[in-house]
């Protein structure tokens, strides 16, 4: 039946690398939808988490930072973030508290004022500040360069301010049918969110650029019954000497990775799950359109 009541709003969370994105989304979420890391440009596509609160539906969309492609993979983490725009209704611009305006947020102004639509600041990581004046600060320099709907400290780390954002979120909600079911909080199959678990360990377990050149393949995502599933996952690299490295000691590294891995997903899915992973090299994938749309990283819009 359709209720007269409802409301939705769609909401695109960016900003540069590193500011916490992903974080965001799964503390407004309640789950853990995107991965995160220390390092850079962690996220490679649009991802989407959906929060349903009574009548009312907020579908948000997580990017990839903003930055400076140097190869096909990058070209298309930079389309996702345009396309994000596509069918937004509101941005969340995403920046780190005590940090001066970069050159990247300025480039995100000048497009959110050629869209047009509500944007919010998030000021995260507001735990880590130790002099809050840095916060007024932030406060300051932005607002002189955009006419914010509203700025909101935030730490997605203690979920200070996340009553305050979600507030100011819901007030922009508009009179809508719901575009997911109300249990839903992603778009994501269970076989992506386990190839981009197993991305989140290697990216924490493995040096700074090594896991930039990693892809994850699931291979086999087979249930042996309703709580035991069977997961094949082909790690791709582009060096040899990166296969060694990912393989480490006597098989030592992968196994960390497979075990941190297995019970991460384990806990998630609420099920055992049997992992085998293997690795294999392909000089230059990040290069390769077919490695990419078989990953699924294929451009919507060309
Ligand atoms: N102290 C603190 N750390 C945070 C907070 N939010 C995120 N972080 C950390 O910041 C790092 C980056 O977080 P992500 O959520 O992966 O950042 P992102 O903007 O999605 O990064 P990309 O996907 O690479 O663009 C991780 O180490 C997080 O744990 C916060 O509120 N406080
Ligand atoms: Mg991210």
């Amino acid at each position: 039946m359709k209720d007269e009541s409802r409301k939705s709003l769609f909401v695109s969370i960016v900003g540069k690398p590193n500011v916490g994105k992903s974080s965001l989304l799964n503390m407004l979420v309640g789950e853990k939808i995107s991965i995160v890391s220390p390092k850079p440009q962690t996220t490679r596509n649009k991802i989407i988490g959906i929060l349903t609160k009574e009548n009312t539906q907020i579908v948000f969309t997580d990017t990839p930072g903003m930055l400076k492609p140097n190869n096909k993979l990058g070209n298309y983490m930079l389309s996702e973030i345009n396309n994000s725009f596509f069918g937004a209704e509101a941005i969340i611009h995403v920046v780190e508290a005590g940090k001066n305006v970069h050159n990247d947020d300025i480039k995100f102004i000048k497009k959110f004022k050629k869209i047009g639509i509500p944007v919010i600041l998030v000021i995260n990581k507001i735990d880590a500040l130790r002099q809050k004046t840095g916060i007024i600060k932030n406060i300051e320099n932005y607002s002189e360069l955009m006419d914010y709907d509203s700025i909101i400290p935030v730490s997605s780390a203690t979920g200070e301010g996340q009553a305050e954002l979600l507030c100011k979120i819901f007030k922009l909600a508009k009179p809508s049918v719901f575009f997911y079911d109300e249990d839903d909080i992603t778009d994501q199959t269970q076989r992506t969110i386990a190839s981009e678990i197993i991305r989140e360990k290697m990216l924490y377990m493995l040096d700074q650029e090594l896991p930039h050149g990693i892809a994850v393949f699931i291979e086999k995502f087979q249930f042996r019954s309703d709580n035991e599933v069977d997961i094949q996952a082909l790690i791709q690299c582009e060096k040899i000497n990166h296969r060694a490295m990912i393989i480490g000691y006597h098989g030592s590294m992968i196994k960390k990775i497979g075990m941190f891995a297995r019970s991460e997903l384990e806990r998630m899915m609420n099920c055992k799950i049997n992992l085998k992973l293997w690795v294999k090299v392909k000089k230059n994938w990040r290069n390769s359109c077919t490695t990419l749309r078989d990953m699924g990283y294929v451009p919507e819009r060309n």
